[in-house]
């Protein structure tokens, strides 16, 4: 997919959402050597009707040693909903967590935004160099703090998930996912391959990470109202959230 086009959408979303996105391409191509990653042809860019308003979707997919897909997507329908989602999906021979981030807003407000880095080790522990880069941030409070779902047991205790209620607040989560993304991708740089007992239990860790994010119901419907039950399904076990093989 072409960077003009994505920038086009980029260009219409929520100045939070225009501004993670940038943040987050800056991040990549200061740390890691990216590779191209090509998603299904139909599925780089995708339209819809939902509601009779116009859903436009916009993929941008890289690879890289330690990553085997980096994705971040941008959706748009009509005036009622712009969405950033992303996500990184390590190589399961290295010991790094899965980042994932959504910004979900509509009319103007952000009405979800939430960040982390999600442990793929059994019992949910990130590698203690995570664990302590992370708790050396600055603590932060937020004062819309919202409630995850049940499938979210996979977030970690540094997992950020509210309304940002002001342009303060939002600086604030836009800044934490600079933090998160500096952090892994430093780590993710530095990491050395792990042994294979290790790999098949991280690569559990991220089946068992994808099958739960997959019982998002939110995300279903939005797709399914636009496009069908089957093309839901498909688009989110292949392209959102694709089971490692
Ligand atoms: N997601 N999100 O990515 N989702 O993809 N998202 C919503 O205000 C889409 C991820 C997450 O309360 C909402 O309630 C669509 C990743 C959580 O039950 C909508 C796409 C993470 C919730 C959408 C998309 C993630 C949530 C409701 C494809 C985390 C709350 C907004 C482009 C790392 C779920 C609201 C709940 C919410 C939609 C999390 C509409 C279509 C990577 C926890």
């Amino acid at each position: 997919m072409s960077v003009a086009s994505n920038s086009s959408l980029r260009e219409q979303q929520h100045p939070l959402i225009r501004q993670l996105a940038d943040t987050i391409e800056k991040v990549w191509h200061k740390h890691l050597d990216l590779s191209s990653y090509n998603l299904p042809a139909e599925l780089g860019y995708v339209e819809g009707k939902l509601e009779g308003e116009k859903l436009t979707i916009e993929n941008c997919c890289y690879q890289t040693t330690q990553f085997r897909k980096l994705h971040m997507e941008l959706a748009k329908v009509g005036q009622m909903l712009d969405i950033l989602h992303c996500v990184m999906f390590p190589r399961a021979e290295y010991d790094l967590p899965m980042f994932g981030c959504d910004l979900v807003g509509g009319r103007g407000q952000i009405s979800a935004a939430i960040a982390d880095l999600s442990p793929l080790q059994m019992r949910g522990i990130l590698p203690s160099n995570y664990n302590s880069a992370l708790a050396a941030l600055p603590q932060i409070n937020f004062s819309e703090p919202r409630e995850l779902p049940q499938w979210g047991d996979i977030f970690s205790e540094f997992c950020i998930f509210v309304r940002p209620v002001s342009p303060e607040e939002e600086q604030m989560f836009l800044q934490r996912v600079e933090n998160f993304l500096e952090i892994h991708c430093q780590n993710a740089i530095a990491a050395k391959p792990v042994s294979s007992e290790t790999a098949s239990k991280l690569l559990e860790g991220q089946l068992n990470y994808c099958t739960k994010q997959q019982k998002n119901d939110k995300t279903r419907r939005v797709l399914e109202k636009a496009f069908g039950s089957d093309w839901a399904q498909y688009y989110m076990t292949t392209v959102l959230f694709d089971i490692p093989s």
